[in-house]
């Protein structure tokens, strides 16, 4: 028997913490953490060490390409060649292109992190359609746009282990981000000091040295507050703002409306705490900012993570050690989202132009976005009205739509009403059961990749044989391409690889490395380089950071961040608590590893933290379950109680994503379960970035008794492990 540790990366989660796979022959016996890594320092959580090796051999397992027999959504499906799949699958594309048009055709994943986006949009674009759609506008689409627009770094990456003082806002690491949670930590222990801003006393709040509970969704009026007191004070780095940031008469101006006593009326947090956040900042220096989801997915969330970045701004804590750091790069590498941008990788403006939310949102969908993708839920309307043009296919790839998008309903009626919906996946979902195709798609242990993770560029190795057919990703579009080619659809030339490796070889081709130096030991680091904004600026039409964005003024916004009342503020008295929803849990990944028993030990049913006072008033006690409903929501859902001190009792928290697939299809519980049945995808948009307010809902909570719970029972394909 021989044993070798084969040095590779976990990307379970974009985290990409790198790992170490020991194998007896070709078993793979363990996967653990790889302490030579700078960027994670031997940091893995349990999804690592489990989900990798659990999904890779589940008895769930898609291995052969599936077709749907029978009526949609019926779960009857036959396995079929990859050659008659793709075939059909194609020469239904072509119905649909010379009906309908390319932009009829849509593609959606789950975000850019992976190469997978990088095969969807490039597939999409070889047809000419525009429409490429990526969870973003629910995950950091709020931030990373006020990233686009203020020229500010939204992260410290590594610095953050050596800030003296690190303010968190709307983040929850220990649940989130082992590798910052494992930074804060050293940095407290060296002597950091700890500000943190969320309405829930999360576990990072607990150790703060200032915890500051805002109302859901009000961040914006703190964040102008400390801004009013660091300048009313005279304690910014003038000599930063001076050389290198413009905008700061407007942003003065804005700030001197929300003096603390303001803030306070409008937050809920006492001004004294505002003002003794506001000084611990801006004199604690080097300071980072971490700005979590808690602040996206709002109906204000670009003002908001513009008015806190602006803050690291003002106290000059951008690009320096212990800061947050401009991303860099790693010379001649191309990453994933690179490719998204490359004008040798794009469509005529023409095609570019017709993406669905461009008009409205051209700050998430137009030229200048972070991510060229359209607007999901206008998509999905697209898809059930035929405005502002029908959307009639959709190809969905390591997303699970049904599951993680707001306003489920709407979801489902949509991809019933298509003429094709394919997926690739490793197993059946509640979005898979609504699809004409299922195809089978590789695991992490079965696929390589390389892509810069903090400091380093990594590697993501195949440890083992592709199971049953299953293809990845890249091969999956290569294959659809050249049968798309075949019957003269490809409109443009724009996805060239005719291998996984190929595309990685193109991403390294500049950077003198190999594939294989960077397997040797998972991952090559590349040292920190400061201060880049010296030599070339920060990336906005002034080349200066912009306290005001001229690119929002130009597009008639307001430039400078700016107050606006959550929805809840305007709801029927009936609804009075707020509902955060999307609280993390370290074993569960959105709507992941619900059928693995290493997770469902410990994350066995969606949990709504209630804070006592809160349950005792509804007839509420730990274990029971709660009816939960939102003014616009299509549905109700039904969550386990746990009560809490954690949340006060003007709140309650959720986790997202659930669904039981030992239920019975097609949506297998998630209609009952699943928070996004029970909130409306719009019509509170952020107007800048259009991200829909999914986070902090308005909504009313009732007692469940169990027999009205529809899924658990109703058919079942398999034991319930339910309420327990
Ligand atoms: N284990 C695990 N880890 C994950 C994931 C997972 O599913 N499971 N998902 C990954 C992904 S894709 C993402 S985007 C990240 C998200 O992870 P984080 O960025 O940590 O965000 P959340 O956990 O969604 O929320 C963080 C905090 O925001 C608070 N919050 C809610 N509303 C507000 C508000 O209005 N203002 C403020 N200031 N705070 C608020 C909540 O109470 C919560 O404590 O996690 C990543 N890591
Ligand atoms: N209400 C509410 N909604 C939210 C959020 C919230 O906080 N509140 N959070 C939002 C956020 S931050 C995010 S990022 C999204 C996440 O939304 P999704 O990306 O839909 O979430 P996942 O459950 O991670 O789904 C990934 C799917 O991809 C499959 N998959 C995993 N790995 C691979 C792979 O390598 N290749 C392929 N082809 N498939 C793979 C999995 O089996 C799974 O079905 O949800 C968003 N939705
Ligand atoms: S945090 Fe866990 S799941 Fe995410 S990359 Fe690290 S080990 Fe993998
Ligand atoms: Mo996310």
């Amino acid at each position: 028997m021989t044993t070798k540790v084969i040095p590779s990366t976990c990307k379970e989660c974009y985290i990409g913490c790198a790992s170490l796979i020991h194998m007896q022959d070709e078993k793979i016996v363990r996967i653990s953490g790889n302490p030579a890594s700078p960027h994670s320092k031997g940091a893995f959580c349990v999804k690592g060490m489990n989900a990798a090796t659990t999904a890779l051999d589940h008895a769930d397992r898609i291995l052969y390409p599936l077709k749907r027999v029978g009526e949609r959504g019926g779960g009857k499906f036959e396995r079929v060649s990859w050659g008659e799949a793709l075939a059909d699958i194609t020469d239904r594309i072509g119905g649909i292109v010379r009906k309908h048009g390319s932009k009829a055709i849509a593609g959606a994943v789950s975000n850019q992190f992976y190469d997978r986006g990088v095969a969807m949009a490039l597939l999409l674009r070889i047809l000419g359609s525009p429409n490429y759609m990526i969870n973003q506008d629910l995950c950091q689409g709020c931030r990373s746009t006020a990233g686009v627009l203020s020229g500010i770094p939204g992260l410290p990456g590594e610095e953050l282990k050596t800030a003296r003082c690190i303010m968190v806002v709307g983040k929850s690491p220990s649940d989130s981000n082992i590798v910052e949670w494992m930074n804060t930590k050293a940095a407290k222990q060296a002597g950091a000091k700890l500000i943190v801003i969320d309405p829930r006393l999360s576990t990072i709040a607990q150790q703060a040295d200032l915890w500051l509970a805002p109302k859901p969704g009000t961040d914006v009026a703190l964040a102008l507050a400390m801004t009013h007191v660091i300048l009313e004070e005279s304690l910014a780095d003038d000599e930063f703002v001076g050389e290198w940031c413009v905008g700061i008469d407007e942003l003065r101006e804005r700030a001197a409306r929300f003096p603390p006593s303001t803030a306070s009326k409008i937050t809920g947090v006492p001004a004294d705490d505002i003002v003794a956040a506001a000084r611990l900042f801006a004199t604690t220096r080097p300071g980072a900012l971490l700005l979590g989801h808690g602040i996206d997915a709002q109906a204000n969330g670009v003002y908001t993570a513009l008015a806190f970045s602006n803050l690291i701004a003002l106290t000059g804590n951008i690009d320096r050690p212990g800061t947050n750091r401009i991303p860099k790069g790693v010379p001649g590498f191309r990453e994933y989202n690179g490719f998204i941008h490359d004008p040798a990788f794009r469509m005529p403006a023409e095609n570019e132009a017709e993406i669905i939310g461009a008009a409205t949102y051209p700050f998430w969908s137009g030229p200048e976005s972070w991510g060229r993708a359209c607007h999901n839920p206008s998509v999905i309307q697209a898809m059930l009205t035929g405005e502002p043009y029908p959307v009639r296919a959709l190809y969905a790839s390591g997303v699970n739509i049904v599951c993680t998008y707001p306003g489920m309903q709407d979801t489902i009626k949509a991809l019933n009403g298509l003429d094709l919906f394919v997926t690739a996946s490793d197993q059946m979902t509640p979005t898979t059961e609504l699809a004409d195709y299922v195809l089978p798609k590789t695991t992490l242990l079965e696929e390589e990749a390389v892509f810069i993770e903090g400091s380093c560029l990594a590697a993501i190795q195949a440890v083992t044989a592709p199971r049953g057919e299953a293809r990845t990703d890249f091969e999956i579009a290569i294959a659809l391409r050249d049968e798309l080619r075949a019957k003269g659809l490809v409109a443009f030339e724009l996805l060239p690889w005719n291998t996984r490796r190929e595309f990685i070889d193109y991403q390294l081709k500049d950077t003198g490395l190999s594939f294989d130096d960077i397997c040797e030991k998972g991952f090559i680091a590349f040292p920190a380089a400061y201060e880049s904004y010296k030599t070339k600026g920060f990336n906005t039409p002034s080349g200066k950071i912009e306290l005001a964005s001229t690119k929002l003024r130009d597009a008639g916004y307001d430039a400078v961040p700016d107050f606006r009342a959550p929805s809840y503020a305007d709801v029927a008295p009936e609804f009075d608590l707020v509902l955060m929803t999307g609280i993390r849990t370290m074993a569960l990944h959105h709507s992941r590893f619900r059928n693995h028993d290493w997770s469902r030990r410990v994350a066995n049913a969606p949990e709504l933290r209630i804070n006592p006072s809160a349950a005792e008033r509804r007839g509420l006690a730990n274990g029971d379950w709660a009816w939960i409903e939102t003014p616009k929501g299509a549905g109700r859902v039904c969550l386990k109680v746990r009560i809490t001190e954690e949340v006060s009792p003007e709140t309650v928290a959720t986790g997202m994503g659930w669904w039981y697939p030992e239920l019975a299809g097609p949506d297998r519980g998630a209609l009952t379960f699943n928070v996004e049945a029970a909130i409306p995808y719009g019509p509170y948009w952020d107007p800048i970035s259009g991200s829909s307010e999914s986070r902090n809902c308005a909504c009313k909570v009732t007692k469940a008794d169990l027999a009205d719970v529809p899924a658990i029972n109703g058919e079942s394909r398999g034991p319930v492990a339910l309420p327990a």
